[in-house]
């Protein structure tokens, strides 16, 4: 159902309810249309002018049709309700303790995502507006202790793979939108308000690369500017076994030359980081280019990344 939506891999443990949801709502809007059209194309048919050349227009005489008008109507209510409220509020309310998750504090702003880890200590630190500057984005006052092992990150998210997430959302200066398509997630950010949302991914930013990876048609004349987010799935060699292109590797001018020199018309790329974060409500005229990239790695690549960010804040 999904890929007959054509709607990304799901990478995170609601996404299949939110497009079943989504695709329930799909079937309903079809089933209607397919009604309403139906009783169009009869009436075109019954009441035809060949047919009725005396009509008259006093309008309907039977309380049938608003009645059917007025079932269908509630039937949509009924549907969406009973359907879309109960996941919504299953979204909202079943959020893990904070012990259990990976926390992560996430600041919009025109036009980036800042995000802030507690550290090792699991505290965050103070923060505070008279603090902020381009350096310090997000205002932390490294004299507080609980600050000191504290990792921000300017439009890069990293985080595990099957551990809960919980993120305490704010904004700065106006309406942002969290949005996290593979996840299904999409949150407001509101300034002057903390919103907590979950989720849990499913599947690490290699898993999703490789899903949403494809052929695509290579040779002497392509652009290869336009593959510039692309890495190569597997490994390409020519037939004396000399590697022409390496698993993870770009598409360069050369690249591309030598691959026609082997008769490779084609080669199984993805996306070098597949997972983003795009900010979905329209926040001014750098909002296109409001986004962040979501890493998500194995526990023990989440442990090293971590290790590596306090390592360098030591320094
Ligand atoms: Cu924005």
């Amino acid at each position: 159902m999904q890929e007959f939506l054509g709607l990304p891999p799901e990478a995170s443990t609601y996404a299949h309810e939110i497009d079943g949801s989504m695709a329930m709502i799909h079937w309903l809007m079809f089933v209607l249309f397919a009604g309403w059209g139906a009783f169009y194309v009869y009436s075109l048919l019954r009441f035809r002018r060949s047919k009725n050349p005396a009509a008259r227009y006093g309008g309907l005489k039977s309380k049938f049709p608003y009645v059917v008008v007025a079932a269908v109507a509630i039937f949509e209510g009924v549907a969406l309700a009973a359907f879309d409220l109960p996941l919504w509020a299953k979204l909202v309310k079943d959020i893990p303790s904070e012990k259990d998750a990976t926390v992560v504090r996430v600041v919009g702003e025109q036009f980036a995502w800042n995000f802030h880890y507690p550290g090792p200590d699991g505290i965050f630190g103070r923060t505070d507006i008279s603090l902020v500057s381009p350096e310090n984005p997000l205002g932390l006052d490294r004299n507080d202790p609980a600050a000191k092992d504290d990792i921000t990150t300017v439009n890069q998210l990293v985080i595990p793979v099957n551990r809960p997430v919980i993120v305490r959302l704010t904004s700065k200066d106006m309406i942002h939108s969290f949005g996290i398509p593979y996840f299904r997630v999409k949150q407001d950010a509101v300034p002057g308000q903390s919103v907590r949302l979950s989720f849990t991914p499913t599947m690490t930013s290699d898993e999703v690369q490789e899903a949403v990876a494809r052929f695509y048609r290579i040779d002497r004349a392509t652009d290869t500017d336009k593959f510039s987010v692309f890495v190569a799935q597997q490994e390409y060699r020519d037939k004396e076994g000399n590697v022409l292109l390496a698993k993870g590797d770009g598409i360069t001018p050369d690249v591309a030359g030598k691959l026609a020199d082997a008769g490779i018309g084609e080669v199984r790329l993805g996306p070098y980081s597949p997972i983003e974060v795009a900010c979905s409500q329209l926040c001014g005229l750098g909002h296109y280019r409001m986004r962040a990239t979501v890493t998500v790695v194995t526990a023990t690549g989440f442990q090293e990344w971590i290790k590596d960010q306090e390592a360098a804040l030591q320094q």
